[in-house]
């Protein structure tokens, strides 16, 4: 069976202005996409990834194919990761879990931001949960995924280029700047172990 494009869990405009219509139409219908279908090429073409998830693909296999079954993931994880209700400081369990491992939500988004800015390249910033429960920032490069480590992810941020270049230009700053405006901590907090 093939893999399939999640829809975005919300309207294309919905990021607006922080993420425009422009941006999420490329980003999801062209970028997310083509990792789908590319991975579906792979599938088809390989007997041995035939019925394996794509969690499985991804812990399982290197080279071309770990690289767009992480990004399809990657991916899936960054659209639920913002919300047009979301922003704003940290709710839920993950409030105190924040001021444990970073001293403040001030001192996290310093931080976060720092670490997505500063990735080379292409990649993803990530706030993850470590094995002994506390929150650790993370980037990985390219396809790079957490779910490669035993860092379980409770939110992303695509720094690749195409994640900001229409609405920011080269300014991924601005970009991540931004995308505190849509941190979707229900998630998150679903995410904790
Ligand atoms: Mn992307």
């Amino acid at each position: 069976m093939a893999f399939e494009l999640p829809a975005l869990p919300y309207a294309q405009d919905a990021l607006a202005p922080h993420i425009s219509a422009e941006t999420l139409s490329i980003h999801h219908g062209k970028h997310h996409a083509g990792y789908v279908k590319k991975l579906n090429v792979a599938v088809d073409a390989d007997s041995s990834l035939q019925g394996k998830s794509l969690e499985d693909i991804i812990t399982s296999v290197k080279g071309g194919v770990f690289n767009n079954a992480a990004q399809v993931w990657n991916h899936t994880f960054y659209w639920s990761s913002m919300s047009p209700n979301g922003g704003g400081a940290p709710t839920g369990a993950i409030a105190a879990k924040i001021d444990a491992a970073f001293g403040s939500f001030d001192a996290f988004k310093t931080q976060f931001a720092s670490a997505a800015g500063g990735q080379f390249g292409s990649g993803w910033a990530w706030l993850v949960q470590n094995s002994d429960g506390g929150l650790e920032i993370t980037t990985t490069s390219n396809a790079g995924t957490p779910l490669t480590t035993d860092h379980t992810p409770l939110l992303t941020c695509d720094v690749w280029e195409h994640a900001y270049y229409v609405d920011y230009r080269n300014a991924r700053p601005d970009y991540v700047k931004a995308w505190w405006n849509l941190i979707n901590w229900d998630f998150a907090n679903a995410n904790l172990k």
